[in-house]
């Protein structure tokens, strides 16, 4: 049976949580992060020496870094397919895997840790920041049914947490008329009950 490290809240592990629905994979989760701590483990870090959460074990396979246990996890398991078979196709989701983390996620990132000073420079800026990735995003969805193309992958899951924290969050955020269609959508699946019900902070 697949372990995954990391609290419910995190936005990482939550990934995880609705891919692992997807796929209807069973696992055991071990709460670590945040109020739980653990993180600098002996233990913990010899799995993950970032001492950062999500973590996997499954077998013999450890890994962290929440979009490469999504890589993993749909190359392991092609049904339901949630990477595509061809070079070209997977290369249009590893970019949109490696957008989100860098320039979504990070971004939202700075917009929670800046909630505590809302209305200041810095938290007006990170907001900022982060709904323009989103219009970049609504663009995209304007002319595409999931991120990477026509069909759901990994893709739509990395970007789809972040767009789900972002929409619970009480900030002004501008009309994206694309990005609500889509994010409906992914409401609508099955598989999103794992997450839809978790805390987002
Ligand atoms: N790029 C890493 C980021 C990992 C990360 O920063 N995780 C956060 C939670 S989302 C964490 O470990 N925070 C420390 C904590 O929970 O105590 C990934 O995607 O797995």
């Amino acid at each position: 049976m697949l372990t995954l490290w990391g609290r419910a809240n995190s936005s990482n592990v939550q990934k995880i949580i609705w891919a692992c629905a997807e796929i209807g994979l069973s696992f055991d989760r071990i709460d670590l992060g945040g109020p739980f701590g653990g993180l600098d483990d002996p233990t913990y870090l010899a799995m993950n020496p970032n001492g950062r959460i999500p973590t996997i074990k499954d077998g013999d396979v450890v890994l962290w870094e929440s979009n490469a246990i999504l890589r993993y996890l749909a190359a392991r398991h092609p049904q339901p397919l949630l990477l595509p078979a061809t070079l070209a196709a997977r290369g249009v989701v590893d970019q949109w895997l490696d957008w989100q983390m860098v320039s979504l996620g990070i971004g939202l990132r700075d917009v929670m840790q800046t909630r505590s000073q809302a209305g200041s420079p810095a938290a007006q800026a990170a907001e900022t920041q982060v709904a323009g990735q989103f219009t970049l995003l609504d663009a995209r969805l304007a002319g595409s049914t999931h991120v990477a193309g026509d069909d759901f992958t990994i893709a739509d899951i990395a970007a789809g947490i972040s767009a789900h924290r972002w929409l619970a969050l009480p900030i002004d955020r501008p009309a994206l008329p694309a990005l609500s269609r889509w994010y409906t959508g992914l409401r609508a699946r099955p598989a999103f009950a794992a997450v839809a019900a978790l805390p987002t902070r």
